[in-house]
């Protein structure tokens, strides 16, 4: 899939008041130090590695490192900062410049892998690697990005064969927007699910910045569909809700041609939309609203946004051809998975029905019965599209596309949808796990969603089931925060031709949070 899918005579429309109440609710990040707290030993494991305990890090004192000699730290969990440290030399006068390798990675899959063999399709300069000179020793080293690890390798290039290097003082300083004390202490009595909440809130954590970040390690970006995730599970742990109105204020402050959301916006060298734009994620701003209210309250947002959503269904709504149905594309045209093959006709239907819904509520908040009845019209036209084009009445499923594609990405996204009644839902869920259709959910996001359809419907213990089974399988390879990408059958899969790019934190995958707390205990 061609996902350099730059939209035509790209312009971004600024709304420059939209943007200054988003910069003025730009947050505060708060640092912490953090050290070392152990030497590890990357050990292969098949094709994959491990991190094994070696010596504790008060033995990087008694350490010297000459040509080809390496340490690995460990720093206890996730960090997201800036990382400095002391070189010194030892033996003769520093006779020649001292040349290092550092690299960082947030799993030991990185650290373990030599990054020149990298064969990715997506930029290799997201892999954490830096190769210094330094001409003056002693000198504190300070590295020049952010990264986002646990495991940090010191390589030694060369010194000379007449001194060594020492290494001291290694500190990472970890940045984040989040507030720990505002997360309400989780009352369980299961180890299980306490550990998967754990793990859900670092990875809020990792993410949060000056924005809700996708991932810190990459993308390092606002995308909208991440956002409608991370909002929702903040909600329930983090409660930044000025984080989320910032970034609701961003995306409609600052739009595609013809008023359209942008899939992701960067921060740097200046606020800016990108020029992708996804069906499904310009439709998540109306999701995104619609569940903000509902978290805050906040009239004046609701307000002041809603022509921003309102905005996305009409585009969405042009989509569509005479026969109500969403137009099929062979582009990068909607996401909502990575599944291989996946088609997006039918999800992007469902999607549009899901947001009619919420915007037919939204239109009631705010006491407008003549637009509430409008998307209320405007849903059952797209449900009877759906019901006469993608509705097999014969397999019992929703197919998708010129092929009429059986997807689980589709079944999910009508459930959602409520095109049915919640018995129908419940049948259609079961029918779904029993077939097993051949094209799979993929991420983590397309799992939350899968498992948002569950507890909606009543089917709480099979939900349950799949977070422990989907997240609990990352939590107990060990993850520290959740993975963009996982796949039980498959640890080396990625959607970019090799895991190592693979953000190992990313907020699409920290939800379990969210489910835990609003539905489990
Ligand atoms: C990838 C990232 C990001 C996601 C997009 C669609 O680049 O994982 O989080 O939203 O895909």
């Amino acid at each position: 899939m061609d996902i350099t899918n730059s939209i035509p005579d790209f312009k971004m429309i600024v709304r420059p008041e939209f943007v200054k109440k988003a910069e003025e609710l730009k947050p505060e990040l708060s640092t912490v130090r953090v050290n070392p707290v152990r030497l590890v030993q990357i050990v292969p494991h098949g094709e994959d590695f491990t991190a094994e305990p070696a010596e504790d890090a008060a033995a990087l004192s008694r350490k010297s490192f000459g040509r080809g000699d390496s340490v690995c730290l460990d720093f206890g969990g996730h960090q997201v900062g800036y990382v400095s440290f002391r070189l010194s030399s030892t033996g003769s006068p520093q006779d020649a410049p001292a040349y290092i390798r550092i690299k960082l990675g947030e799993i030991p899959y990185e650290m373990g892998r030599n990054f020149a063999g990298y064969r990715g399709n997506i930029s290799r300069s997201w892999l954490q690697e830096e190769y210094l000179h330094i001409d003056v020793l002693p000198a504190v080293v300070r590295l020049p990005r952010r990264y986002a690890f646990r495991y940090l390798e010191l390589y030694v290039i060369d010194t000379s064969p007449k001194y060594k290097l020492t290494i001291s003082d290694v500190v990472c300083e970890s940045v984040t927007s989040a507030d720990p004390g505002r997360v309400l202490p989780l009352k369980t009595a299961d180890p299980e699910l306490a550990l998967i909440d754990r793990i859900s809130c670092k990875t809020m954590e990792s993410c949060m910045q000056l924005v809700f970040e996708d991932g810190p390690k990459r993308d390092r970006r606002l995308w909208m569909g991440d956002l409608r995730l991370q909002a929702l599970t903040n909600y329930h742990t983090f409660r930044n809700y000025d984080l989320v109105k910032r970034c609701l204020y961003l995306f409609a402050g600052l739009t595609q041609n013809e008023g359209r959301v942008g899939a992701c916006l960067f921060l740097e060298p200046k606020l800016q939309v990108d020029d992708t734009a996804l069906f499904d994620f310009s439709l998540m701003f109306v999701s995104c609203l619609y569940d903000y209210y509902e978290a805050t309250g906040d009239k004046e947002t609701l307000r002041e946004l809603f022509p921003t959503a309102e905005r996305q269904i009409e585009l969405s709504m042009a989509e569509l051809d005479e026969g109500g149905v969403v137009r099929d594309k062979d582009t990068w045209w909607c996401f909502l998975d990575w599944g291989k093959g996946l088609n997006k006709q039918a999800g992007a239907q469902a999607i549009l029905i899901y947001a009619l819904k919420q915007a037919r509520q939204m239109a009631e908040w705010l006491e407008d019965e003549e637009k509430a009845a409008r998307y209320s019209r405007q849903a059952e036209l797209a449900t009877e599209g759906a019901m006469s084009r993608l509705w097999d009445a014969e397999t019992g499923f929703f197919v998708s596309g010129k092929k009429g594609q059986f997807s689980w990405a589709s079944q999910v996204w009508f459930v959602l949808a409520n095109v049915f009644d919640r018995e129908k839902n419940q049948q259609l869920l079961k029918r779904l796990i029993r077939e097993d259709p051949p094209v799979k959910m993929a991420t983590p996001y397309m799992y939350h969603y899968f498992a948002e359809a569950l507890m909606e419907n009543g089917l709480i213990d099979i939900a349950l089931e799949t977070i422990r089974s989907y997240w609990g399988g990352m939590a107990r390879e060990g993850a520290d925060t959740f993975y963009e990408v996982y796949d039980p059958a498959d640890r080396f899969a990625s959607p970019y031709g090799d895991r190592l790019i693979n953000s190992f934190c990313h907020a699409w995958s920290g939800t379990p949070a969210y489910f835990i707390r609003k539905y489990l205990v």
